[in-house]
């Protein structure tokens, strides 16, 4: 019944593009997606912006640090609901880009390896499968984070 499933969630997710490649993450994860590429991405915390959380999240999980010169920007929001997974839930995800300088000589680090098997940019005619579904969904729909 309703009332004994968890109540929705607000996670941000953030498409960081450099050139033509877009950075991906093969998730390791008890809850969803696992085995599976996604961004790296979070849940909001309160009293957080989306821009706030994009950077935040993108700092903890890859050690990049957007600073203050980066624009996050707002790219769309979906709506996911997780019920063949572990552990059924339901996300309301947006989707933010930052587009990275291609001069930009920093490191992408594993930083929660229990979460996440590696990051790697991925040239965007050529990204890997599986994609996490949420990802899957858009693209198929015709989504593209490169367009203006
Ligand atoms: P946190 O404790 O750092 O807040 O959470 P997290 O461990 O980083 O959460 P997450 O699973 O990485 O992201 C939260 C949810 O966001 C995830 O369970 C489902 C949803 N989500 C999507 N698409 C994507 C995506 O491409 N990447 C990530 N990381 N999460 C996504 O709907
Ligand atoms: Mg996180
Ligand atoms: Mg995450």
């Amino acid at each position: 019944i309703a009332s004994l499933l968890p109540a929705p969630r607000v996670a941000v997710v953030v498409f960081l593009l450099k050139d033509r490649s877009i950075l991906l993450g093969r998730r390791r994860s008890s809850s969803v997606g696992d085995a599976t590429f996604a961004l790296p991405g979070g849940n909001l915390e309160f009293g957080e912006s989306f821009e706030e959380c994009a950077a935040r999240e993108v700092k903890e999980e890859t050690g990049l640090d957007l600073g203050q010169n980066y624009k996050i920007e707002y790219l769309t929001v979906t709506n996911n609901v997780f019920l063949d997974q572990p552990k059924k839930c339901h996300y309301v995800t947006i989707f933010m880009r930052v587009v990275l300088d291609p001069q930009d000589e920093q490191l992408v680090l594993n930083l929660e390896p229990e979460k996440c098997d590696g990051w790697d940019w991925f040239h965007w005619e050529n990204l890997p499968q599986p994609l996490f579904w949420p990802l899957e969904k858009m693209l198929k729909g015709g989504f593209d984070p490169f367009l203006p």
